[in-house]
């Protein structure tokens, strides 16, 4: 059973997505297309370094940075900002602080249940997501 963070999970829901994409100021024709997305993401760690890849049909996006190091960050896609970003370790929350243009941006990751979940916040607006494991296992 999974008790980290590393691995492939698959969107299996969603609450809030619409918001979160309104506070960051993505248009009414790209939040439609986003919104029928299941969102993939694979989760890769080499000690304190980790690879993040959400991926769909649509569009990927990768990020990579070292827990505790404050790293240059351009959603390029997404929102298309530049952003300090930097990760840390809250308990067993993963917790990314995204300083730009926008504030009380950020997210976090946890495993509960088996379950990789994902708060996606923005200027007062919180996205939740849960993934469900689908590494192979063999
Ligand atoms: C990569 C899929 C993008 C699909 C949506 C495309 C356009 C909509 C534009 C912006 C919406 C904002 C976010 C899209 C949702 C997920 C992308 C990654 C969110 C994120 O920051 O994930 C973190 C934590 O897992 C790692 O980058």
């Amino acid at each position: 059973m999974p008790a980290s963070l590393s691995g492939k999970w698959e969107m299996i829901s969603n609450v809030n997505f619409d918001n979160y994409m309104i506070a960051l100021g993505i248009s009414a024709s790209l939040r439609k297309i986003a919104a029928k997305l299941t969102l993939k993401k694979k989760i890769e760690r080499q000690e304190d370094q980790f690879i993040v890849k959400t991926t769909s049909t649509f569009r990927n996006y990768t990020v990579t940075f070292k827990v505790g190091q404050e790293f240059n960050e351009f959603t390029k896609g997404l929102d298309n900002r530049h952003l300090k970003s930097l990760v840390r370790w809250e308990g067993n929350k993963l917790i990314c602080e995204q300083t730009g243009e926008k504030k009380n941006r950020g997210w976090a990751h946890w495993i509960e249940d088996d379950k990789l979940h994902l708060e996606l916040f923005c200027e007062g607006q919180v996205c939740k997501q849960v993934y469900k494991n689908v590494s192979k296992t063999r």
